[in-house]
């Protein structure tokens, strides 16, 4: 038995325990942190010298603003007990406090006055007899405590487990780096819910469906990649939020990740994730015992088939002890399920559920199960009634480890949905909402779209099933008393420096972390934070940033599909520019029934699909009375007649080509505003934020053309502000001068100005040229091509034979032909024009990319009183 002194007070008795100071550089902080038995007390010193190589960008976990502030904190950290994520925990705290060195070396045993002190709060408490947390801790929870001592002053992070300690650590953290006071502290504080997941959709070679920012950071060529250092960065990253495990490979799931040979590997990723708290997760196809087992059968009630998933999952546990659990896709866009057997979900998720029950293993079975061959002709078929027709009738059927893991709503992730009716429907099932942080639909981080707004709008929402019971309560397993329940989002880091491409798109990853911690944080309140974390607390960067996130939803909405629409994307297609069509004439019930007098779906029980019925009385009493009905939703729930007049008084079709124009006119705001923060903001962030706001206002005007020009063409009304059709300062290419060029079709007609373009097909070079017959004076001018992912053509740009501008279009949108996912701009700013000079472009193809030209646009530059 030893007794803990410290600085002459006694703390208290701990059996066992050993006291240890040490004061050293930073690399042997980490070594003893490593190696301290019970006890031990780290002086912490020379950190700046040695800083942290960072191979990827840091994202909210910088730490300027707490080393300047370090000096409200003690310099001795306390950290009571062994385990791996407590060690985290302290390392974390030296990273983030480091100071100049004050003491070389190793020093006595006996300890600084003041400390913080890390710890389970069963170990901790007998040092502090006298303290009691304000309330229970719940797994994961933690309490953060001051305590002044005659002679000290202690930094209590205390919890249940290791992680609640870790995440005490960076709650502590986000505290300083935010400039608050962190003197008195008596703040406890649990998880909303216990299931606080990430996924991923990454394929073992490497690809990443629907990732929009590099390759895997798991997988290469069919393995596990062998440097996984940037596996631990993230897994750092999601600890920082309270995430507790990840799921690395797609739902879409090769059934090779349960190989024998594969398993070790994925041993090889927990490793990584472990210090962090971060539990290894992977998503399972269900035909895998036929597949990789051998067996002849996957139906889930032969015994043969539940025998090789206890087998399997046994050997999982075996070499990753503390497995969170799978993953389940079936019976959904091709992939198989139990309806092959004619089984049912609850048969397929409890055979793999009671093979993880065992080991404390949890299985998440998506409810994203639909006919993706839906009747289009079928004015009664509706995509959205799938979920909610399929899995009710199994509730209370699921084994207690079933998670049935919920998109948000009904259809995938469009601009704007509302809250699945699923979530209202099931009493006696754990639940789970599925979000996602990748932008699939949302411009896949070439736009910046905050979701948080979204996200809070749907958690918030009152399913009315048990009196007030919000989506947020129910997933939290509270509205039914589950113990089971809470969060999955697909996220889709890549090896992008900026892990998900736009610096700004971490804060969707961030708010979703938050938002599981706590779902009754504000959008304003994580945008803010975010902020001031990822650049500082200059009081300007910060508002600029965060008005720029917060409006950034609506603004996308307004030029991708107002009102209920959807996004109108591209949706037999990569899900990226405009192509409304697509929604219809297939199966894949997308739908919003544009026809030439109304546009939207019928939802209602009384003349539609009876979707709305899915719902409690008291939000079909929302839903279902069109005039009732709140516009931002009303062509999801109803077919309405273009001159149908809206809450706002406008028509419907007056407010689609207003909400198209106001859209791009705030996408062109964002990057102005961007910009202000020139100076402000560290070069290489500055410019890569640049460069993408730049193209989003580019692509807000492609988008607003299509959509407006479609609509007006379909239902032959005139826009009130005779904009529609109408583009005084440009020029077609088709009506330049050309050489070489030749006028071509695009598809969808409404992609190019005029539906036409210019392409340079068997040249070497081609050229278009036009007159300027404006006034003298200083003029921006925009071209408008198209960049294929099959060439990289050039280009020049000629002012009376001048060259005044060349650029390649080499990026990599994902189409190789014209279209609304190529249509992009080159801008010359500020060029001086005369009356009468002439405007030349010489285009140079590359293979199957023939220098495309659509239009060019000379206009006065915007002055920012403007704005
Ligand atoms: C992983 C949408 C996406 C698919 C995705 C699917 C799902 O349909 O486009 O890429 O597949 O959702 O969530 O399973």
């Amino acid at each position: 038995m030893y007794r803990v002194r410290m600085n002459g007070e006694f703390l208290g008795r701990t059996p066992g325990l050993t006291l240890r100071t040490f004061a050293f550089r930073l690399d042997a902080v980490l070594r003893y942190v490593t190696h301290f038995r019970f006890v031990a007390l780290l002086t912490f010193l020379a950190i700046c010298s040695y800083g942290f190589a960072q191979a990827a960008d840091p994202a909210w976990l910088r730490y300027d603003v707490v080393k300047q502030s370090s000096s409200t904190l003690p310099q001795t950290i306390a950290v009571v007990g062994t385990g791996d994520v407590l060690r985290t925990a302290g390392s974390e705290l030296v990273r983030a406090l480091g100071t100049e060195p004050r003491r070389q070396g190793a020093v006595t045993a006996i300890p600084a006055k003041n400390a913080l002190v890390l710890g389970r709060w069963k170990d901790v408490h007998a040092f502090f007899p006298a303290l009691k947390p304000p309330q229970a801790l719940a797994e994961d929870g933690f309490w953060l405590k001051t305590v002044q001592r005659k002679n000290g002053k202690y930094w209590l992070i205390v919890a249940t487990n290791d992680r609640g300690v870790l995440y005490g650590t960076f709650a502590l953290l986000r505290a300083v780096a935010q400039k608050k006071d962190v003197a008195t502290l008596d703040e406890a504080q649990n998880p909303s819910a216990p299931i606080r997941w990430a996924s991923e959709w990454d394929n073992l070679d490497g690809s990443i469906e629907r990732g929009y920012a590099g390759r895997s950071i798991f997988f290469e060529d069919g393995k596990v990649r062998a440097d996984l250092a940037r596996v631990s960065e993230y897994a750092r990253l999601l600890a920082s939020v309270g995430i507790n495990a990840c799921s690395i490979n797609n739902v879409n799931a090769d059934p090779k990740i349960l190989g024998q040979d594969f398993i070790p590997q994925l041993a090889r990723v927990s490793d990584a994730f472990r210090p962090w708290g971060v539990r290894l997760a992977i998503s399972v196809d269900l035909s895998s015992p036929k597949t990789v087992g051998g067996l002849s059968t996957f139906d889930p009630l032969d015994p043969q088939v539940s025998a090789w998933w206890q087998r399997t999952v046994d050997s999982i546990y075996k070499q990753i002890p503390d497995f969170a659990g799978v993953v389940v896709k079936a019976d959904s866009e091709g992939r198989s399920g139990p309806s092959q057997y004619g089984r049912s979900a609850a048969d397929a998720a409890n055979v793999i559920a009671s093979a993880l029950k065992p080991h404390g293993g949890v299985m998440l079975y998506r409810a994203f199960v639909y006919n993706h061959h839906l009747d289009w002709t079928d004015p009664k078929a509706d995509r959205a009634r799938a979920a909610y027709d399929y899995f009710p009738p199994l509730d209370g059927k699921f084994e207690d480890n079933v998670v049935i893991q919920i998109k948000h709503g009904p259809i995938d992730f469009q601009v704007r949905e509302p809250a699945s009716p699923l979530f209202g429907a099931m009493k006696q099932t754990n639940e789970a909402i599925e979000l996602q942080v990748t932008q699939e639909y949302l411009g896949q981080q070439r736009h910046l779209v905050f979701i948080p707004p979204m996200w809070k709008g749907v958690l918030d929402f009152d399913m009315h099933v048990n009196g007030v019971t919000p989506v947020k309560e129910i997933v939290a397993g509270k509205v039914w008393n589950r113990r089971l329940g809470g969060y999955n989002a697909v996220v889709n880091v890549g090896l992008d420096h900026y892990w998900l491409g736009h610096p700004l798109a971490m804060a969707n990853l961030y708010g979703y972390g938050r938002l599981a911690w706590n779902p009754d944080l504000s959008a304003d309140q994580i945008a803010k934070e975010w902020t001031t974390l990822t650049f500082g607390t200059d009081a300007k960067v910060v508002d600029t940033v965060s008005r720029m996130l917060l409006s950034s939803w609506r603004t996308y909405e307004n030029y991708t599909g107002p009102l209920g629409l959807q996004t109108l994307t591209d949706i037999t297609g990569p899900h990226f520019g405009p192509n409304i069509e697509s929604s219809e004439n297939n199966g894949w019930g997308q739908w919003h029934r544009a026809d030439a007098k109304g546009v939207g779906m019928d939802r209602t029980v009384a003349s539609g699909t009876g979707f709305i019925g899915q719902y409690s009385p008291e939000v079909q009493k929302i839903y279902e009375p069109v005039e009732k009905c709140p516009d931002d939703l009303l062509l999801f729930m109803h077919h309405v007649p273009y001159t149908f007049v809206l809450h706002s008084g406008k028509t419907v079709i007056q407010y689609l080509y207003d909400s198209h124009y106001a859209g791009a006119e705030e996408a062109a705001t964002l990057a102005k505003e961007w910009e202000s923060l020139h100076g402000l903001v560290d070069g290489p962030r500055y410019s890569e934020v640049l460069k993408r706001q730049q193209y989003q206002a580019g692509h807000a005007i492609v988008w607003r053309d299509v959509v407006v020009n479609y609509f007006h063409k379909l239902s032959g009304i005139e826009d009130a502000q005779d904009r529609v059709g109408h583009n005084p300062n440009r020029i077609e290419a088709e009506a330049m001068q050309l050489s070489g060029y030749a006028p071509v079709n695009v598809t969808p007609w409404e992609t190019a100005s005029g539906g036409k373009a210019i392409a340079c097909a068997s040249q070497s070079s081609c050229s278009a040229s036009t007159r300027f017959d404006g006034k003298p004076g200083t003029y921006n001018v925009s071209v408008q091509y198209f960049d294929q992912n099959n060439g990289v053509s050039h280009y020049e740009l000629f002012l009376n034979d001048r060259l005044i501008d060349s650029w390649a279009a080499d990026d990599h949108f994902p189409s190789d032909k014209m279209n609304g996912h190529t249509s992009t701009r080159h801008i010359f700013e500020d060029v001086q024009l005369q009356t009468g000079d002439t405007l030349k472009i010489v285009g140079h193809p590359d293979a199957g990319e023939p220098a495309p030209l659509d239009y060019v646009e000379v206009v006065q530059p915007i002055v920012p009183e403007q704005l």
